[in-house]
């Protein structure tokens, strides 16, 4: 009875060690295509130093695979994001973005672009996006964090990660019309967030349906791509969407991260593994954990009858 209750508590250790995913570093992936990272927040006087200083640009870490420096920038003061110091714990640094009118910010909401970069995705492409986001206090309506559109306005196809109605995180991906064409938006499911926690959004696209992940956790499958007639998306917007003029973010980003494949389940959870290490963000769950846990309560099930029959004799 000792030597199968051994046997299957090696098994159960062997099992673990081969499915627990290690994290990955982004950049060990060639279909890498943008990576706003902490360490490439570029402040408008030269040095990154400064609690609340202006951002102008954020640099695209991207060393492998496509190495084009897809930079997002912003020209316009009044629109530029500031650095929040700390943001995720001591020297990782995230960008905020105010929205306008908010906490008395300015008129104008903060956003960066680039426009046409390096990538670009069409109806039927996969790809997987990763983000890092902390909630602010405030009560937001309907914020924009990423856009990745078709044009600088809101009448072209859009993926965008963004959250409704108040800290419920969702992805929406638009076709040509504007957002008052109702089954032209697929709105994923959505979970409501408590404001200043930080979470990773993740979507995974397989060129048909696309996903939503939360902090690893899937959201929602199986979500229809769009039919994008006019066009690929093309743009990337970070705070706000129609080129940042609406929909404005009031939050703070740590990380975005953009494939132009499905990095599949296993990849995924290892690049979440990273994001988490580097964030000081709880454990993202390992896909097969559930099966770790029925074979431990196997194990717990086998020494709990090895026992009873020991009581009887
Ligand atoms: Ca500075
Ligand atoms: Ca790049
Ligand atoms: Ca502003």
């Amino acid at each position: 009875m000792r030597s199968l209750s051994l046997l299957l508590i090696s098994i159960v250790l062997f099992i673990y060690t081969s499915i627990e995913a290690t994290p990955l570093d982004p950049s060990s992936f060639n279909s890498l295509r943008l990576w706003l990272d902490t360490s490439t927040i570029a402040a408008t006087d030269g040095t990154a130093n400064s609690n609340g200083e202006a951002i102008s640009a954020w640099n695209d870490k991207t060393t492998s695979g496509n190495t084009v420096a897809d930079n997002l920038t912003q020209g316009s003061s009044n629109n530029r994001p500031s650095l929040a110091i700390d943001a995720f714990g001591s020297g990782i640094h995230g960008v905020k973005f105010a929205r306008s009118g908010d906490n008395g910010a300015d008129a104008n909401n903060d956003f960066l672009k680039k426009i046409s970069p390096s990538y670009s995705f069409d109806a039927n492409d996969s790809y997987t996006i990763f983000m890092v986001y902390q909630f602010s206090s405030l009560t937001p309506s309907t914020m924009d964090l990423l856009a990745l559109q078709g044009g600088e306005n809101d009448s072209r196809p859009s993926i965008l990660v963004d959250v409704r109605s108040s800290h419920r995180a969702s992805a929406r991906i638009r076709n040509d019309n504007t957002l008052g064409g109702s089954n032209a938006i697929n709105i994923v499911d959505s979970v409501s967030q408590e404001s200043g926690s930080t979470h990773i959004f993740t979507i995974r696209s397989d060129g048909v349906n696309f996903s939503l992940f939360l902090d690893g956790l899937l959201v929602d499958s199986g979500v229809p791509n769009q039919d994008w007639s006019s066009g690929p998306v093309s743009h990337t917007i970070l705070g706000g969407a129609n080129n940042g003029t609406i929909n404005g973010t009031d939050g703070t980003i740590g990380s975005v991260l953009i494939f132009n494949d499905d990095l599949g389940t296993s990849n995924q959870t290892g690049v979440e593994q990273f994001l988490q290490a580097q964030f000081n963000l709880e454990t993202v769950p390992e896909p097969n954990s559930l099966w770790l846990a029925f074979l431990i309560g196997c194990v717990l099930w086998k020494k709990r009858i090895g026992s009873h029959h020991q009581s009887k004799f």
